[in-house]
């Protein structure tokens, strides 16, 4: 069942694993209409996992900063729809942590491939950190490095794996975190990758 990791952060392990064909399927959806892209940091790098999002908002990085946009800066176009089956279980996985009102409007993908990483950061683009971010994780595992509240704090390491679901709110919303080199692998009928889906409300 659901392990307290922390204040506000609770780990679900293969609370997804029944949703993964489905939860696939969604994610070449949304990729076949706004494509997997490297985004741009501000200083001017292009990021290692590669980013695309669905809902009425999509988180995006470029020269100018970070920010939420409702349409893709690649196509013009608006994000594509947030499905119910992504919802219902981001929703359902926030109510089992304690997070009984979560209306997650954006949902960032990002696609890992073996190197690719994610360096120490926060999230804090959100206009309420009340509510809790929900990360589901598909494919090969990942070493989740996760911080304090300084970004100099010492930093634990949490394996995540196919299916894992973890609910980051409360004290923890704002924790340092980051994800280490990917290890080469592959995973049955999802190969050499590793995809995490992000629920936020962002607006
Ligand atoms: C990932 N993604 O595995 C992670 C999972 C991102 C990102 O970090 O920003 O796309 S989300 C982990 C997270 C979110 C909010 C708070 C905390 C962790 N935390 O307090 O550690 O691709
Ligand atoms: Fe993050």
């Amino acid at each position: 069942g659901p392990e307290a990791l922390s204040d506000g952060a609770v780990l679900m392990r293969g609370f997804a694993v029944s949703e993964t064909d489905a939860l696939i399927t969604g994610i070449e959806s949304v990729a076949t209409q706004a494509p997997f892209r490297r985004l741009m940091t501000p200083g001017g790098k292009p990021m290692s996992a590669a980013m695309t999002n669905c809902g009425a908002a999509g988180w995006v990085s470029d020269r100018r900063g970070y920010r939420y946009e409702a349409c893709d800066p690649q196509t013009g176009r608006p994000w594509p729809e947030m499905s119910d089956g992504f919802r219902d279980l981001a929703v359902e996985a926030a109510r089992l942590a304690g997070f009984e009102d979560f209306t997650p409007d954006a949902c960032l993908i990002n696609l890992y491939e073996p190197g690719a990483r994610m360096s120490l950061h926060q999230d804090r683009d959100e206009t309420d950190l009340s509510q809790p971010i929900v990360s589901v994780s598909l494919g090969l595992e990942a070493v989740f490095l996760w911080g304090g509240m300084a970004r100099t704090d010492p930093t634990q390491k949490i394996i995540l794996r196919h299916g894992d679901v973890v609910v980051f709110g409360g004290a923890s919303r704002l924790r340092f975190h980051g994800i280490a080199p990917l290890k080469p692998g592959r995973c049955p009928g999802i190969g050499a990758r590793r995809y995490n889906l992000t629920f936020r409300r962002a607006i």
